[in-house]
């Protein structure tokens, strides 16, 4: 956090320090309420910098205890420090050791930056700004040093010490009840990714040996009784350490790595080179307490961490405007990885549902910027969908554009040029059009245009000339501080579908460049003739979302309707049923009822009875477009009401019609045993079938009221328990209650588990939720300083319950004024996120929107000081 009314920091200021540290050595005093940091920096100056050049470092909330030149101490009048900075005014001797003592706080740090304690234990998090906590340093990604650190603390308290690196040395200190142990890392790195760890933890530990035959030991540390549940993630952590073997060549280059699991965290968790810390949410599971969506979520997240080992931490950025050149390409590292693991095409339609729930709208909102900004105010602001899924969609696009081959040959000379620096965007794309001989000029204006590109296509048949012709528009609408943007380079993939359903081939083409099944536009317009089609095709557009963008095609219902029963590309047949579905709805919420309804919930009965097609993704294709997927597509003027409404009616009718068959299939897919596997295809399974019983509660039919009690008591699993208490409590069943009592029994000493039961309550339709939500903040199970709490009940209900935090009396909007300034003292970047619940205002109708407005200045015009982080997100959001 630095201080308020801060000018902005801007790309093109960056400038090299004057001086470089070579090693650091660190030496820890570990007491919760008194920490001592010895830091001692062997620093030179950089050739072309002036002797007496006055040295700057970076704090935030320090106290200076001692500073010493070469073991000298400074006299007065040769530093000045604050809390912060410590300026040395003219360091004479070069090379030289800065010594500098502060004395720390770590159990009053609300803020989860730097050194905190978390239930009893020790632990860091430095990224972006945290380590200016610790000690005064260049906490800045392009000073890269290596780093010794010495930890003492007590033995009883503290058995279990962890450093980043390989352990070098550890023991008793004599007469006394400590114990140190000390950590070298030898590949030099940026402070954000120091860590440290102290506390009385379990592991549980695996031996790696990687594809050149070193050995590694890897560990897990969870709180002691939760061994068993962190083997998912040990078991995620070692299939990603071969993939990153395999399909990138990456091996890893340490003697051990270790994960530690801490329940108070502000992220999901932190790539520290050789310690990664992690929010326990993406550690612990065991199928009575972790939904098939969390196993997941553990595999992407310790993959993520991992492969940053080499996208991020060998090669990391230049400064925090190139942070997509790590985060970006590791989510793509991280979605290719679960590609391979489970489902392809079930992944990219996840992938795409969330960049499309989390990414569009913040794009097309007042909070837009691009994937490599150009100013910031709060770098903690700044790790965004943007940065992570759109970052990771261009890195999708530079694969398309170069095929297979070229994107490894790329990817290859990236790592073999930058290994070890601090790099840029810049760099990365030099490393593709080196490999290739590829210009990527064009393509690279992605990551400088915010902004969701709309395509428009137009398609016409000429059977007497035996063309079919394609007129594909592009515009990228303005963005805050962004008016004029220029056409971008965009791989749009695609098929002829004919009438039988298959695609027909084409050769003969004219007016853009199209490399097997991908038309490459570059152009504002560009219109696409294909020679020799004498029948009219469906074109199937942007397969697989090859592009980021919106697209607008003529196809009329009957023909998405056609995709969506015959598409090859299984990725269309989805986004066909949801475009469909998506006009059938806002039709409803205007009061009109399309005639292609019934058509169209016969095709999803068609869906669901394919057995050709794996269950999860016929779960996906049965998945009606969520109420803020509708508000975003009309885009303005919204009424999340009228949206439910709709929703609620279309989901009733799905269940009417296709009730006889849902029922049968969903008696088909009741497992005979009550064995429980984590896998895709189990997970897929356990999806369709709630997604049935969905349907079957919404028909109305007692039956299916009835089916929903029997679901619940028969589970034997977290989803499928999950899945019934969230019918009961959305659809208001009868027995709705003692679901809830009962969930609660089962898991009230389970904080993960009982997030669900907050988030369940907090997402429902009902008119009474913001109530329950305000009582449920007074739950013996709820707490206002752990993230995931929070998250899990308050940030569940601003952002995942449309109708209700959008209520027309603006009181889910004043609810969000208020407990933003609530959070904001104790840890502003927590208040920050949950206050991106507003990204959307200016979409809504004129009542909501003047009542959001005036929140938002309620927030800015409060009399309590605001941190930069919420101060920020605010006035973005009313600029
Ligand atoms: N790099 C961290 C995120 C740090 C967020 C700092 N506010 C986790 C990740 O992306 O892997
Ligand atoms: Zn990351």
């Amino acid at each position: 956090m630095r201080s308020d009314n801060a000018a902005p920091i801007l790309l093109k200021d960056y400038r090299q320090t004057p001086y470089i540290i070579d090693n650091v050595e660190l030496d820890f005093r570990l007491h919760p309420t008194s920490t001592t940091v010895r830091t001692k920096l062997h620093m030179r100056r950089r050739d072309g910098i002036a002797a007496g050049t006055p040295l700057e470092l970076d704090g935030d909330d320090l106290k200076l205890a001692s500073v010493a030149m070469d073991d000298i101490p400074l006299d007065d009048e040769a530093y000045e420090a604050t809390p912060e900075k410590l300026v040395i005014h003219s360091p004479e001797a070069e090379p030289f050791t800065l010594t500098i003592d502060t004395e720390i706080n770590p159990s009053t740090n609300t803020q989860l930056m730097g050194l905190y304690v978390s239930s009893g234990t020790f632990c860091t998090q430095c990224e972006a700004e945290g380590f200016r906590r610790i000690t005064y340093f260049y906490d800045r990604p392009d000073v890269l040093a290596t780093y010794t650190t010495r930890i003492t603390a007590s033995k009883k308290a503290y058995p279990v010490l962890l450093g980043n690196g390989n352990l070098v040395e550890s023991g008793d200190v004599p007469s006394t009840d400590q114990h140190y142990a000390v950590w070298h890392d030898p590949h030099p790195k940026p402070s954000y990714l120091f860590a440290l760890v102290a506390g009385n933890l379990a592991h549980i530990d695996a031996d790696y040996t990687t594809a050149s035959g070193k050995a590694v030991k890897l560990s897990i540390f969870v709180e002691h009784g939760n061994e068993t549940q962190a083997d998912w993630a040990m078991d995620s952590l070692i299939r990603s350490m071969r993939w990153d073997e395999k399909v990138f060549g990456r091996e890893y280059d340490l003697d051990v790595f270790n994960i530690v699991a801490i329940s108070d965290f502000n992220m999901g968790a932190m790539e520290n080179k050789g310690l990664n810390i992690f929010n326990d949410k993406y550690i612990l599971a065991d199928p009575d307490t972790a939904s098939d969506g969390d196993y997941a979520g553990i595999e992407t997240v310790v993959a993520h961490e991992y492969f940053h080992n080499w996208t991020g931490n060998r090669i990391t950025c230049r400064d925090w405007f190139q942070l997509c050149l790590k985060e970006g390409l590791t989510v793509f590292r991280d979605q290719e990885f679960s590609s391979d693991e489970r489902s392809r095409a079930v992944k990219r339609i996840a992938d795409v549902q969330r960049l499309k729930a989390a990414q569009f709208p913040e794009d097309s909102g007042p909070l837009a910027h691009p994937v490599r900004p150009e100013q910031y105010k709060e770098i903690n602001n700044f790790y965004t969908a943007t940065i992570y899924e759109k970052g990771a969609e261009l890195v999708r696009m530079i694969k398309i554009l170069l095929g297979e081959s070229g994107f490894r040959k790329g990817m290859d000379l990236y790592f073999k040029r930058h290994d070890g620096d601090a790099a840029t965007i810049e760099d990365f794309l030099k490393s593709f059009e080196d490999a290739t001989g590829k210009d990527l000029s064009g393509f690279s204006l992605w990551y400088a245009q915010a902004g969701t590109p709309t395509l428009t296509a137009q398609t016409s048949h000429d059977p007497s000339a035996q063309t079919f012709t394609l007129k594909l528009t592009q515009v990228t609408p303005p963005t805050p501080g962004q008016q004029d943007k220029k056409p971008v380079v965009m791989p749009v993939r695609f098929g002829l579908v004919g009438p039988k359903g298959k695609d027909m081939a084409f050769s003969n083409v004219e007016g853009a460049t199209v490399e097997g099944d991908v038309i490459i536009l570059d152009q504002a317009e560009q219109t696409v003739v294909f020679h020799g089609i004498s029948e009219k095709p469906v074109a199937s557009l942007l397969r697989g979302f090859s592009a980021p963008v919106n697209l607008r095609s003529d196809l009329t219902l009957e023909e998405q309707l056609f995709l969506m029963r015959h598409d090859i590309d299984s990725f269309n047949r989805w986004q066909s049923a949801q475009t469909v579905a998506t006009r059938l709805l806002v039709a409803r919420s205007q009061g009109e009822s399309l005639p292609q309804e019934d058509a169209f919930i016969d095709a999803m009965g068609v869906i669901a009875s394919d057995q050709t097609l794996d269950n999860a993704f016929r779960a996906l294709a049965l998945q009606l477009p969520s109420e803020a997927d509708l508000a975003r597509e009309i885009a303005e003027n919204v009424d999340p009401e009228a949206l439910a409404l709709a929703h609620e009616g279309l989901r009733t009718a799905i269940g009417q019609r296709l009730y006889g068959c849902f029922r049968e299939l969903y008696t088909a897919l009741t497992p005979e045993d009550a064995s429980f596997s984590p896998s895709a295809q189990a997970a897929g399974t356990r999806a369709l079938r709630n997604r049935l019983l969905g349907y079957l509660a919404a028909s109305g039919e007692a039956e299916g009221i009835h089916l929903v009690k029997a679901h619940f008591d028969a589970a034997n699993n977290m989803t499928d328990r999950l899945a019934a208490l969230t019918l009961f409590v959305h659809l208001d069943l009868p027995g709705k209650n003692e679901a809830l009592d009962a969930f609660e029994a089962r898991h009230k000493s389970n904080h993960l588990a009982m997030d669900k039961w907050f988030t369940v309550q907090a997402t429902s339709p009902a008119a009474s939720t913001l109530e329950r939500v305000k009582e449920l903040t007074e739950h013996a199970g709820f707490s206002w300083t752990n993230p995931n709490r929070v998250r899990s009940l308050v940030g569940a209900f601003c952002a995942g319950n449309q109708r209700r935090f959008n209520e027309s009396d603006g009181s889910g909007y004043d609810y969000l004024a208020e407990v933003t300034l609530k959070i904001d003292p104790k840890n502003p970047q927590l208040a920050a996120r949950i206050l991106n619940a507003f990204r959307s205002w200016r979409a809504l109708e004129p009542e909501r929107q003047m009542k959001a407005k005036a929140a938002l200045n309620s927030i800015l015009a409060s009399e309590q000081s605001l941190s930069t982080d919420t101060k920020d997100i605010a006035e973005r959001c009313l600029q």
